[in-house]
């Protein structure tokens, strides 16, 4: 993060732009802030989502860049994508990707540059709208005193669609309860995917050690903080159902994803002992 450590950059507000977090500085007088957050947005066929998301993250009070990671999505997100960047020069970019490679390498490609641009924080979520925006006021608002946090469905007042069948509620909830039970951690919902991260976090993990794509991704990054002792905190969500366009979860890689966790608290064990000696930035 920009400005001498441990104090942060006090940015005058911009019209349209209000504070939304506050910190303390040494001598404890509070201080308005703005953090500079770049949300990192994987698309793959999400042409009918793309602009209402846009629309609805840049009409939040808060100093905020997109960067979309297209995928070559056959009905043409990638090229309305390129317009919006033209419509909103500096605050909008796009990283074109050939074809299909999924989320784990999306991100973590976004996440970088993300960072290279000088984001302070960077926030992930999908372009389907089933991740609220106005919810990233309220994570934002967390940062203060987090790592990063995690928009949850399975913390008090978090919930799911209600059009959800029991047995798909039940999937997700055992998935949840399985990889805590796994990897002896305690996020609640540790396959969401809407997060907001501080840059620092990313930073300080090895990411190049990623393996997992899909779910797992998500909670193998939430298991490597856990490890590195950052502060991983939860704020409820609900979570409606994509109303357009289809899920590119396949059973396949849900089927994959109880393999991999086990994967994941093998491959980290060497961290476990390490603890937060491990980060990569110390
Ligand atoms: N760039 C990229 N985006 C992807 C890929 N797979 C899924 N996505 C996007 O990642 C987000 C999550 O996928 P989604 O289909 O909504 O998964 P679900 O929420 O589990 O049903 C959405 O914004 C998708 O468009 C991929 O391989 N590459
Ligand atoms: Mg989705």
């Amino acid at each position: 993060m920009a400005g001498s450590p441990g104090l942060h950059r006090v940015v005058a507000t911009r019209p349209g732009h209000a504070s939304i977090t506050r910190s303390h500085t040494r001598s404890g007088r509070r201080r308005l802030q703005l953090l500079r957050i770049t949300v990192v947005i994987p698309t793959y066929n999400e042409i009918e989502n793309l602009p209402r998301l846009v629309k609805a993250l840049f009409s939040l009070p808060l100093d905020l860049k997109i960067l979309v990671v297209d995928d070559g999505s056959a009905d043409g997100t990638g090229r309305l994508a390129d317009e919006l960047a033209g419509l909103h020069r500096d605050r909008f970019s796009v990283l074109h990707r050939p074809a299909k490679g999924g989320l784990r390498s999306a991100y973590l490609e976004g996440f970088r540059l993300a960072m290279q641009g000088g984001a302070e924080a960077i926030a992930q979520m999908d372009a389907d709208l089933s991740h609220q925006p106005e919810v990233l006021q309220v994570m934002c608002g967390r940062l203060n005193e987090c790592d990063v946090v995690i928009g949850s469905r399975y913390v008090v007042g978090g919930s799911v669609d209600q059009s959800w069948a029991a047995w798909r509620k039940a999937l997700s909830a055992f998935g949840n309860l399985y990889s805590r039970a796994i990897l002896g951690f305690d996020v609640r919902d540790s396959t969401s995917g809407y997060r907001l991260w501080r840059s620092e976090t990313l930073r300080g993990m090895p990411l190049e050690r990623v393996r997992a794509s899909g779910y797992v991704f998500q909670v193998e990054m939430a298991y490597l903080a856990t490890l590195l002792e950052y502060k991983v905190c939860e704020v409820p969500i609900h979570f409606p159902d994509r109303r357009l366009g289809r899920s590119k979860m396949s059973l396949a890689i849900q089927a994959e994803a109880a393999m991999r966790v086990l994967q994941v608290w093998w491959q980290y064990r060497d961290l476990r002992r390490q603890g937060g000696r491990g980060r990569t930035t110390l």
